[in-house]
């Protein structure tokens, strides 16, 4: 075993987006494209202290969601890990972890940071895609200072340290050499399993299972199902086969493991009908996003943010009350509603959970949520797939109401926010961008513009100032908001591969119980005329309709 040094040259475009560097397979496995990118992050992360040599003697944590190419990637950031000054590496067992339990692991074992392996919600496989991110100390994704940083040093890259040791077994639980770097394999469940424990009362949970509760939660062939079969089924005595699409595939047996009506359209068929479970729920590639479904009832994201809000205090984890809550701005304002009524501070953040954290490491919040199907807590720095789950199930177990009660119930108190996002994906990224710069200039002439019964309030490109550390984030999303609470938001999504994405969330209010039943599309229907007539969106791409509506 010798450490080498290799010479080797910047690739262009190796800037993180909302979360981490995504790319196509066929991208990440060009020689040297993962090499460059992970050398970058140490080079940045060595020079942020101790004279250049930060990693020195410390531990960093590794694992992935299992798609294509997370086991070669893995032996290739040991590798580097080893000759760039890492004492420890505590890897998931066969490289594998999800997103949220790479995060417990750091903050339980008080890790240096920790780099996960996965494209989350976007499909895999050979032809699918392949990610990298890096998170930091508090278990939360790398700020965008950093993330810049490591951009800029990829670009002036000259060289790779690497051992030339072979391959590690990552599959026996065992203590491990790679030149001086010690790889402990660690059970991927454990440390998770135990946050949970800390948060919600399993008694009451195996409960409901022995009184014969029904959920299918549907893993989607990712990394989500070892985490749920070992709790749900494990430690809280749900029926075997609870868990469907429970084992990692590495193509997610074809599935798009993005939890929403229209990818897990299996589940929201199993949950139709009299015969149907009582509770079901998704979890997406790397297990940090969830769906919550009842009986014939979809919950929206913002709606769970805001009932968990609302309800907080059954669980035994958040028995003491919230600090506060979080939202990035496309997502819906019910949680607002409800932290109005709870005088809770209620922050609005750009899009990207990253966002989220100098607020939660402040304790200025203690649940945030998003409208992509992410929600979490304080208890790790990830949004939460299974921890959400749970959280469902003990509202459920605490209040004897079913899912769609439940909301109900919060529409008749709170009022009813109508939701929804049309996706046009595929974009060419020049029409895009081309369709934004339009949007942006006019914005002056918008503000105060009448359509129908609605007129314009604010008009604007959303900018966040940290209210922690000051940093200031622009052109966040264009946002219309209306003068009766209704709000139409254009952005450009970061975590697409091929061309760009353009993101509508449409949204209004209704606090008329007897309007609260209505299709969301129809709800929403006069919203989306109004998105088309100032973007033209429709014109500009030539598509006659949203790629995905959810
Ligand atoms: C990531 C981010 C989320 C973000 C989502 C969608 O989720 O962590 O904060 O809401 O992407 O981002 P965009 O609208 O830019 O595509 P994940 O689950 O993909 O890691």
């Amino acid at each position: 075993m010798a450490i080498q040094t290799i010479p080797t040259q910047p690739f262009a475009g190796q800037r993180p987006g909302t979360s981490g560097l995504r790319k196509k397979v066929t991208v990440f496995t060009q020689p040297r494209y993962l090499e460059n990118f992970a050398q970058a992050l140490f080079d940045v992360l060595n020079a942020g202290g101790a004279g250049g040599r930060a990693l020195h003697g410390q531990t960093l944590v590794l694992g992935g969601d299992g798609r294509f190419f997370n086991r070669s990637a893995v032996q290739i950031i040991l590798k580097l890990a080893a000759a760039n000054g890492l004492a420890r590496v505590l890897l998931g067992q066969g490289g594998i972890l999800s997103t949220p339990a790479v995060s417990a692991v750091i903050r339980r074992r008080h890790a240096f940071g920790g780099i996960v392996l996965s494209a989350s919600h976007n499909p895999g496989g050979p032809e699918g895609d392949f990610g990298i991110k890096y998170n930091a100390g508090n278990g939360g994704p790398a700020n965008e200072a950093l993330t810049e940083a490591v951009y800029a040093r990829t670009q002036v890259l000259s060289e790779l340290r690497q051992s030339d040791a072979p391959d590690i077994d990552l599959d026996r639980l065992v203590l491990q050499q790679v030149e001086q770097l010690q790889v402990e394999v660690i059970d991927p469940v454990a440390d998770y399993a135990a946050v949970m424990r800390g948060l919600f009362d399993f008694a009451l949970l195996r409960g409901m299972f022995a009184r014969g509760f029904a959920m299918r939660v549907d893993a989607m062939n990712a990394v989500g199902g070892p985490y749920a079969r070992a709790i749900l089924e494990g430690e809280l005595g749900a029926p075997a086969g609870t868990v469907v699409n429970a084992v990692p595939l590495e193509d997610f047996g074809g599935l798009h493991p993005d939890p929403n009506p229209v990818n897990a359209e299996d589940l929201i068929a199993h949950m139709q009908g009299a015969d149907a479970p009582d509770f079901g729920a998704a979890m997406d590639g790397d297990a940090d996003r969830n769906m919550v479904v009842g009986r014939n009832f979809v919950v929206t994201p913002s709606d769970s943010l805001a009932l968990m809000t609302a309800h907080a205090k059954l669980i035994p984890g958040y028995k003491d009350g919230l600090l506060g809550v979080a939202r990035s701005m496309p997502t819906s304002a019910a949680v607002d509603r409800v932290a109005k009524a709870l005088d809770l501070p209620c922050f609005e953040t750009p899009t990207g959970w990253k966002f989220f954290g100098n607020l939660l490491d402040a304790g200025r919040v203690s649940l945030c949520g998003e409208e992509s199907y992410g929600t979490g807590s304080s208890h790790v720095r990830e949004k939460d797939g299974l921890w959400a789950i749970l959280f469902w199930l003990s509202l459920q177990g605490a209040t004897g109401r079913s899912v769609e009660t439940l909301v109900r119930e919060h529409w008749r108190v709170y009022g009813r926010n109508y939701y929804t996002r049309h996706d046009y994906e595929g974009i060419a990224v020049d029409v895009a961008n081309t369709l934004m710069e339009a949007l942006r200039a006019a914005l002056p002439a918008l503000v105060g513009r009448q359509f129908a019964q609605r007129r314009v309030v604010v008009a604007d490109d959303f900018s966040y100032t940290d209210p922690v550390d000051g940093s200031v984030s622009g052109q966040q999303g264009i946002r219309l908001m209306f003068d009766d609470g209704a709000r139409v938001i254009f952005r450009l999504s970061g975590t697409g591969t091929e061309g760009a994405t353009l993101r509508l969330y449409l949204e209004r209010y209704e606090a008329d119980v007897a309007q609260q039943d209505q299709p969301v599309q129809q709800a929403l229907a006069e919203l989306a005329v109004v998105a088309e007539q100032v973007a033209g969106i429709r014109v500009r791409t030539g598509m006659a309709g949203p790629t995905v509506a959810t």
